[in-house]
């Protein structure tokens, strides 16, 4: 959430800054905004709501200077207005921020009584002021940061830029991600490498507690005790940063699209011919009597749905826990525990306090989307769900990729506990196997998910159903439609229905019956014959044989392909997004830029 960018550049940063921020802008819209040094002058311009406010502010006002930084917001002290946008300016400091200052009462407090005047209600402009304050006493540019920086408590990405210094740029982090990127005789900085890749693909990451101090011809980075310190450059595969919708109208659909490739990538990255390929480091399972998973948001469904398979054929007892509880429970982690850590981005700060919890207590594993986070960098054994940058804020593929390494990892630990024979086991990675072109055929019915979403989109509440491992997909299908469609949706276990959430239904709530043909099927379809007894509208997602035995009475029946009942989730995740895609466009709300959301959650 908010992305920051800096440049010292060779040519008039404006544009540039603005292509960057494009590229940053799924991390929020509440605002954008943009400072430049021209000729020692610093000068900045802001704009309410999406980034193209901010380039149509500019056509008439143009920014002219070399050295710049940027920021699109997504709020979380002070509402979205110009006063409270970024970059937050005070006297000769102007400065971009990601993440809470958390002790920002107490400095404004001290500030405002010391004669500094505020002009936002943000936590960020303490960081200006604190730095104004700390040049008005005498201390150059440099010390300047390096005092302001050792009085904030929370989380941040941050970067300054001074009136009177054409060639200086400070940033730092504790908390927030932040890269460096090294062109010709120029320098930038972005919350991540994607909003850097036009410009450069050689980045160092900084890590926790950093301060880089940079002008064109240097980069100094100073660790969290002040001591020099030497970061590595790596360079960056074009695969790694690129962001084409491809045609699609929107990212969402683009990603929904990709997932027969993006799963068979994740497939062929830990399968080989006859068994599985994961990193040496990863814990033998056998030395495991308990899995901790921890995550946020649809992630956490992924963790939910892999208790199954954990359970189911390894034998695990799992738990599962949002991130946000998890870290601050003190949850006891006795020895013989695996902590697994689900994140698209590897940089969710509750995920990220959680695994820093877990530090020297259990072994740690993360599944997360980007090999160069945060969590990824902070886990024993970080394994890649190669689901490519998604951008859209409804996470899909992530989703899928998520389940998939998840559901290949449970293999390998019923291998490692000897609970599935090898004919049993080898069947299982078939099945897996199978999944790419049986989701291309579920993509094939989008026409018909389409119809069934421009009715969908009439309702006010909607309830998702499911048993086993459905279950935790009910979830994910009612977030995502309450994600992008704004309609009020719930998942329930079939089973849990008759214990309240029936009360709900009359003939206008739509009931959504997530039931492959499976060993629960019967089970899920008594709960659904109960919904229709009171009137419900149930739509029922079934394959061939179940839509035969029970799609009589419905008010939609949607035929998937065959599919192995275990991994069934994976599949049905499909008709699940594409119903949420077409839902809210039938509403016309925003799919990629749905309000009041952000990806990457880089704040409490
Ligand atoms: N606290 C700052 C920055 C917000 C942020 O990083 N969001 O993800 C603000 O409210 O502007």
């Amino acid at each position: 959430m908010c992305g920051i960018v800096g440049v010292l550049g060779r040519n008039e940063v404006a544009p540039i800054i603005v292509e960057a921020l494009k590229r940053l802008e799924y991390r929020g819209y509440d605002s954008a905004g943009l400072a430049t040094v021209n000729d020692g002058t610093l000068d900045r311009r802001r704009a309410v709501g999406k980034l193209v406010n901010l380039s149509d502010h500019l056509v008439h006002h143009p920014l002219a200077g070399k050295s710049g930084i940027g920021h699109t917001r997504w709020a979380t002290h002070g509402a979205p207005s110009v006063a409270n946008a970024h970059p937050h300016q005070a006297g000769p400091v102007a400065v971009v921020h990601n993440g809470i200052i958390e002790n920002f009462r107490t400095l404004r407090e001290e500030l405002t009584a010391e004669g500094h005047e505020f002009q936002s209600d943000t936590d960020t402009e303490t960081i200006a002021q604190l730095t104004c304050k700390h040049l008005a006493e005498g201390h150059d540019p440099r010390e300047a940061a390096r005092l302001t920086l050792g009085r904030l408590e929370g989380a941040f990405a941050v970067a300054f830029l001074f009136r009177g210094e054409n060639d200086l740029m400070i940033a730092a982090r504790k908390g927030s991600p932040l890269a460096i990127g090294h062109g010709e005789g120029e320098v930038f900085i972005g919350s991540d490498a994607i909003a850097l890749a036009p410009m450069t693909n050689r980045i160092t990451y900084l890590e926790e507690g950093d301060r880089a101090v940079l002008t064109r011809g240097s980069v100094e980075i100073f660790d969290a005790e002040d001591r020099p310190a030497t970061r590595e450059a790596r360079t960056l595969t074009a695969d790694q940063t690129r962001v084409e919708k491809g045609g699609h109208k929107h990212w969402m659909a683009k990603e929904i699209a990709e997932q027969p490739v993006v799963l068979a990538d994740a497939m062929a990255h830990y399968l080989t011919a006859d068994t599985f390929d994961f990193p040496p480091e990863l814990p033998d399972f056998k030395e495991i009597d308990r899995i901790v998973m921890v995550a946020c948001g649809t992630a956490f469904y992924a963790c939910l749905t892999a208790k199954y398979w954990f359970e189911q054929l390894a034998r695990l007892p799992v738990e599962v826990d949002v991130a946000s509880e998890f870290r601050y429970r003190e949850p006891p982690i006795g020895p013989r525990t695996l902590a697994i850590f689900v994140s698209q981005s590897g940089e969710t700060a509750d995920t990220l306090a959680a695994l820093r919890y877990c530090r020297d207590k259990a072994a740690i594993v993360s599944v997360v989307n980007v090999p160069e986070s945060s969590i990824a960098r902070e886990s024993d054994v970080a394994l890649p769900i190669l689901a490519g940058v998604e951008i859209g804020v409804a996470s899909t593929k992530a989703f899928t990729c998520q389940l998939t390494v998840l559901a290949m990892l449970a293999l390998r630990a019923a291998q490692d506990r000897g609970t599935l024979e090898a004919p049993a086991l080898a069947a299982h990675v078939a099945d897996l196997r199978a999944l790419p072109a049986q989701i291309s055929q579920a993509l094939g019915a989008e026409d018909r998910i389409a119809a069934i979403a421009r009715r969908l989109a009439e309702a006010q509440d909607i309830l998702f159903l499911g048993r086993g491992a459905m279950f935790p997909l009910a979830m994910e299908g009612a977030l995502k439609l309450k994600e992008i469609s704004y309609i009020h949706a719930e998942g329930y276990a079939s089973g849990e229905l008759k214990h309240g959430p029936i009360a709900l239904i009359d003939k206008h709530v739509p009931v959504i019956v997530l039931a492959p043909r499976d060993g629960l099927f019967d089970k899920t379809v008594s709960n659904m014959q109960e919904v229709m007894a009171r009137n419900g509208k149930v739509v029922l997602i079934s394959d061939s044989a179940g839509a035969a035995e029970a799609g009589a009475g419905t008010w939609e029946v949607l035929t998937m392909p065959r599919v192995a009942p275990v991994f069934a989730a994976i599949l049905y995740a499909i008709p699940a997004q594409l119903l949420a895609y077409h839902t809210a466009i039938a509403k016309g709300t925003d799919v990629d830029q749905p309000r009041n959301l952000a990806k990457s959650v880089t704040v409490e």
